[in-house]
């Protein structure tokens, strides 16, 4: 029996790509001179797609793909798979949970003592040579500070733990109150932003979330406020970010993440009370090969009929044997 037909859509790590092509038959859309006349010829054969957060998964892909099963989906957020169109057609999507939460909180808690503290202004004043001019200005601090967590999941409940650590109070918004968890509820993310000094975003995207720190959550957030994102960046209106930021509205930002990746608002780098990094919060050698393992391993599974590893919940597996 020859063995599924899986389509890559975009590259992945060289691992990754081996293991697909060992375990499957191997159709690679990302090197195809031609990918529309490659989705002719073989998309009624494709029962599997890998797929990462570059290609969109949506409507039309799927509708060129009558035979497909499942989608393994590269990373923790999927807001770019269509999940209820899949679900719809009883497509199984499936991400990558659990494998990069302590690296993304890792990051996280870097990212707000980046930006905090000032420390890569801190070392372009040493680099520069202005250290003998001068100290570098004193920073604002962490201490006795209340940081707010937009969506207490896995990876905002890893940057919790962390900050407990720091001595720092704790509060979320979700959609629902946690009662395994002590810090504050706040059901609103509104009455949140007053309440806190930093707002750290750590929310799935998607239409659901779309622009939902706006203006009016960053005034409230106020001018000793700190917007932390490592989640991605629809859920902030950039425009009123860059507004707050230059008004001082806000006191300063750190994101590692981005409305239209990887163009960044160039008025976002021209401020210097801002700390930008290319969406690396997963981006360690070790966490993304044990993110491209379970990518290989819900194709494996589920063509095994084993079921897939970690589907997400918008198509449980049990609705499809
Ligand atoms: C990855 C991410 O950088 O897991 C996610 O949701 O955003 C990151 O871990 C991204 O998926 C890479 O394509």
């Amino acid at each position: 029996m020859q063995a599924p037909d899986i389509l890559l859509l975009r590259p992945m790590q060289p691992s990754v790509m081996e293991a697909l092509a060992s375990a499957f038959t191997l159709h690679r859309l990302d090197t195809a001179p031609d990918p529309d006349a490659v989705l002719t010829e073989i998309g009624g054969r494709i029962r599997g797609v890998a797929v990462n957060a570059h290609a969109p998964v949506d409507r039309a892909l799927l509708a060129r793909l009558p035979n497909l099963e499942i989608v393994s989906s590269f990373g923790v957020g999927y807001d770019t798979v269509d999940a209820v169109a899949a679900g719809e057609r009883g497509i199984v999507v499936t991400n990558t949970p659990d494998v990069l939460s302590d690296e993304v909180a890792d990051l996280a808690l870097g990212l707000l003592l980046a930006t905090i503290r000032q420390i890569p202004q801190a070392d372009r004043h040493l680099r520069a040579g202005r250290w003998p001019g001068g100290s570098f200005p004193l920073t604002t601090s962490l201490r006795g500070r209340t940081v707010g967590i937009l969506g207490l999941g896995r990876i905002g409940r890893a940057i919790a733990r962390r900050l407990e650590g720091f001595g720092v109070a704790l509060a979320y918004h979700g959609r629902r109150r946690q009662e395994d968890v002590a810090y504050t509820y706040h059901p609103t993310l509104l009455a949140m932003a007053h309440a806190v000094h930093v707002l750290m975003i750590v929310a799935p995207g998607g239409p659901e979330t779309r622009g939902l720190v706006d203006a009016e959550v960053l005034a409230a957030l106020g001018p000793e406020g700190i917007l932390i994102n490592v989640a991605r960046g629809s859920l902030v209106d950039e425009a009123a970010l860059v507004a707050a930021l230059e008004a001082g509205t806000i006191h300063s930002a750190g994101l590692d993440v981005f409305a239209r990746e990887p163009h960044v608002p160039e008025a976002l780098a021209a401020l210097d009370h801002t700390v930008l990094l290319p969406h690396v919060g997963s981006g360690t050698v070790q966490t993304r090969a044990a993110m491209g393992k379970l990518v290989v391993d819900n194709l494996v599974s589920w063509f095994a009929g084993k079921g897939p590893v970690t589907p997400v919940p918008e198509t449980p597996w049990s609705a499809h044997p």
